[in-house]
């Protein structure tokens, strides 16, 4: 009987495991087999060999580029370089990146940069605020940005219970913003059962320096997020659900869900075109390739254009596919004007003209 019952449990067991191994094999991979298509006009920028996860583009064409992504499991071309944020200015005829310098008494030695926002405040201040893992925790990091000498002067570090493990990141005022957090468990053999049994523990979240709250749930790995130019609605990337949740933005900061926008990708970061309010989705093609990196069997990118997301028939359009002969992991895509940048999680960025 003891034997029966232990077998029983076994074969539940089994089925559960079997079950959520189909399920996670088909959040970390899309189904399809994606066809490259190239755009004409694109080359790799020299000096970015090592990372460009996210990019965000002022109005005036200056790029601010997030470099050098180490997360536990992630490959790196550059495992002993500190992280950087390169600036590269969009309006010379060939845009280089170069460093910014970043003012003293910060902790660059342990700085990795992930998601990024630029906020623009009354009196034209620039303010960039940097998702940073100090020892693989999660700080918010805020910079004032200096023209004139092309140097980030640190603000503040903001540490918070609710900031457990943030990816991305979207300024709303120069001490305010929305972060997502991508896996519940920080730590990495829970992450990684915690993306296995496909639970949606992750979330938005809203933070001041006087209310820090949870504003939306139920993500399986809550990732990019982004805001309308008019301020009005914000959307967040679920890489392993493949789709993007659009939100409509409460007074208070509360977000109410609207609709969701199925894909059939693993859409990274999301950047909102200020001009004309188009999505552009940096996107993982498989996510396994991603994780456990072989040069024999590259990662790929594919970017997405969606035009009219609040409306009854959003258009998506594929942009680009690469099988990563080119470029490796994208997890960002964003424009200024007919110029468009591809990021990626660890390998180059690729500029291209549209
Ligand atoms: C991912 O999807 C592709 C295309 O369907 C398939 O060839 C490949 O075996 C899948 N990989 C895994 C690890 O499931
Ligand atoms: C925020 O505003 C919305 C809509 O007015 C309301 O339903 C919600 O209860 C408010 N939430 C908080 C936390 O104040
Ligand atoms: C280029 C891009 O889309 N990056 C975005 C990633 O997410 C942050 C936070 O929303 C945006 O500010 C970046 O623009």
């Amino acid at each position: 009987m003891g034997k029966l019952l232990a077998f029983a449990l076994l074969g539940l067991a089994g089925a559960f495991f079997g079950a959520r191994l189909i399920e996670f094999r088909n959040r970390i991979n899309v189904s399809r087999e994606l066809k490259p298509k190239r755009l004409p006009n694109c080359h790799l920028i020299k000096g970015i060999e090592a990372g460009s996860e996210d990019i965000d583009i002022l109005p005036n064409g200056l790029a601010f580029i997030s470099s050098g992504l180490k997360y536990p499991g992630m490959h790196s071309f550059a495992p002993d370089k500190r992280g950087e944020i390169l600036l590269m200015d969009l309006n010379e005829p060939n845009p280089r990146p170069v460093d910014v310098r970043i003012s003293r008494g910060f902790d660059l030695a342990h700085f990795i940069p992930h998601g990024i926002s630029t906020y623009i405040a009354d009196d034209d201040s620039v303010y960039l605020f940097v998702v940073n893992h100090p020892q693989y925790k999660s700080t918010v990091e805020v910079f004032k940005y200096v023209e004139d000498d092309n140097s980030l002067v640190h603000l503040k570090t903001i540490k918070h219970d609710l900031l457990y493990s943030v990816n991305d990141i979207v300024a709303l005022s120069p001490d305010s913003f929305y972060a997502t957090n991508d896996h519940y468990f920080p730590e990495m053999p829970l992450m990684f059962l915690e993306m296995f049994l496909s639970l949606t523990w992750t979330n938005v979240i809203y933070y001041s320096p006087n209310e820090v709250r949870e504003v939306a749930s139920g993500f399986y790995s809550a990732n990019g997020i982004n805001s309308s130019p008019d301020g009005q609605y914000v959307y967040v990337a679920d890489i392993l659900d493949h789709n993007i949740h659009v939100f409509q933005k409460q007074a208070n900061f509360s977000l109410t869900p609207l609709k969701v926008l199925q894909t059939d990708t693993l859409i990274d970061n999301l950047s909102v075109d200020p001009y004309t309010g188009d999505i552009w989705a940096g996107c993982h093609i498989n996510g396994f390739k991603l994780f456990f990196y072989s040069p024999d069997n590259l990662p790929g990118s594919e970017v997405l254009r969606i035009q009219d997301i609040l409306s009854e028939k959003p258009v998506v359009s594929q942009v680009y596919v690469d099988d990563g002969s080119v470029i490796q992991g994208c997890s960002v895509a964003t424009v200024y004007g007919k110029k468009l940048l591809i990021g990626t999680v660890f390998h180059r960025a690729l500029y291209c003209e549209l």
